[in-house]
């Protein structure tokens, strides 16, 4: 079966090839049966987010894809506070063990995704201003949800997005009752829970200098202190320019020299004009003047080739990035499946047509898919 679906995945793959051209020299046809998660097996694991249509198997299609490419999941939504946890004694797993079913049927490695994130926050947790209160809730939750996938679930986003872009921390509500210890506790809970799982920091934006200086200092103080953290998720919202590939190294260079292993957590590359120079993923920020100009949405039926061919290098030379120092790094996943799923098609402004993933609105895979398998490994099967 799964032979069978490769096949015509390479068939489509040359056809798109032959359609505009093999000029480029990084786009040579493809000859071996590599998945994305069998080209890269024993450098990093590869994976992608799944939303809830997949989860419940509302969505064969994607399903296949993530089944047979990739080796690892994350669940998109489906495990944030305000899901799983909406009311102060009311916990809803449905979702969250159909997510944790899927990736141990497929023997994947599976990701918990987040803890403790002061976005998707259930609505009781937002406005409390009491430290004792809010400590119970913390405790309560990380120890409930870490504990029912205690074995099953294997790394965990304990902390999101706790950092601002100058370093210090965001005045969240876990700050604001609770101080900057609050990381080094839930991080502690967390261990306790499940002694066995990765412990993950997530944040987006690591190529400013400043974020990512507080973000290791703040790394580098946990491991001083015997708190167990085991990696830093690098979100890795980017686009066709930005950030530069010897940023991008530098994070990674700087990530493992702060003690820990990297992981790229949620890859997309927007196509997408971005005029205010605005990357990164804070989901607060609101330009609903720019819904519905054109200018702003140039490809709303199909990606030109030309940019076909720029996402396809593009994700070609950060692969090739991603390879050279594979040593450092444990895992990269995807922002989503397939293009018509991503959150990027609304995000900065709503109703975009954006392409930023491997998979099209058809669930055919594009050049930039091929362009990664093309990638070579030090440890070719
Ligand atoms: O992809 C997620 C989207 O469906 C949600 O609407 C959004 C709400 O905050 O969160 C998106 O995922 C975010 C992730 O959980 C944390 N890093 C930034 C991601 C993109 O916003």
């Amino acid at each position: 079966m799964k032979r069978i679906k490769k096949i015509s995945y390479i068939s489509i793959v040359s056809a798109i090839i032959c359609t505009i051209g093999c000029a480029n020299t990084v786009l040579v046809s493809k000859t071996n049966n590599s998945t994305l998660a069998t080209h890269f097996k024993g450098l990093f694991h590869l994976g992608a987010a799944i939303n809830e249509e997949i989860i419940l198997g509302n969505d064969q299609k994607s399903e296949n894809i993530v089944t047979s490419e990739f080796n690892s999941i994350t669940p998109e939504n489906s495990l944030k506070w305000m899901f799983i946890h909406p009311k102060p004694n009311t916990f809803d797993f449905n979702t969250a063990d159909r997510y944790v079913e899927l990736g141990l049927k497929n023997d994947m490695y599976i990701v918990g995704h987040a803890l403790v994130w002061h976005n998707q926050l259930a609505d009781f947790m937002q406005n409390i201003d009491n430290a004792v209160e809010m400590q119970e809730y913390v405790t309560n939750h990380v120890n409930t949800v870490v504990s029912r996938y205690r074995g099953k679930i294997d790394a965990w986003d304990v902390v999101n997005e706790a950092f601002n872009e100058d370093g210090t921390l965001r005045k969240s509500v876990f700050f604001h009752n609770l101080g900057e210890n609050y990381i080094s506790d839930v991080f502690k809970l967390a261990e306790k829970a499940d002694p066995e799982a990765n412990l993950i920091y997530n944040d987006y934006n690591f190529y400013k200098q400043e974020k990512r200086a507080g973000i290791l200092n703040m790394v580098k103080k946990l491991k001083s202190s015997g708190v167990k953290i085991d990696g830093v998720g690098v979100q890795a919202h980017w686009d066709l320019a930005s950030p530069s590939l010897d940023q991008i190294e530098q994070i990674i260079l700087d990530v493992h020299a702060a003690g820990v292993p990297v992981s790229f957590t949620e890859l997309d590359i927007s196509v997408l004009p971005n005029p205010w120079e605005m990357v990164g993923a804070e989901v607060t920020q609101n330009f609903s003047q720019f819904e519905g100009d054109s200018k702003m949405s140039p490809y709303p039926n199909q990606l030109p080739n030309k940019v076909q061919k720029q996402l396809a290098k593009r994700y070609h030379d950060i692969f090739q990035l991603f390879v050279k120092h594979s040593d450092k790094i444990e895992r990269v996943t995807f922002w989503g499946v397939m293009d018509k799923h991503s959150w990027l098609n609304d995000w900065p402004i709503k109703g975009r047509t954006n392409y930023p993933l491997l998979f099209d609105r058809n669930y055919n895979p594009k050049l930039a898919y091929q362009s990664i398998l093309e990638v070579e490994t030090k440890q070719q099967n």
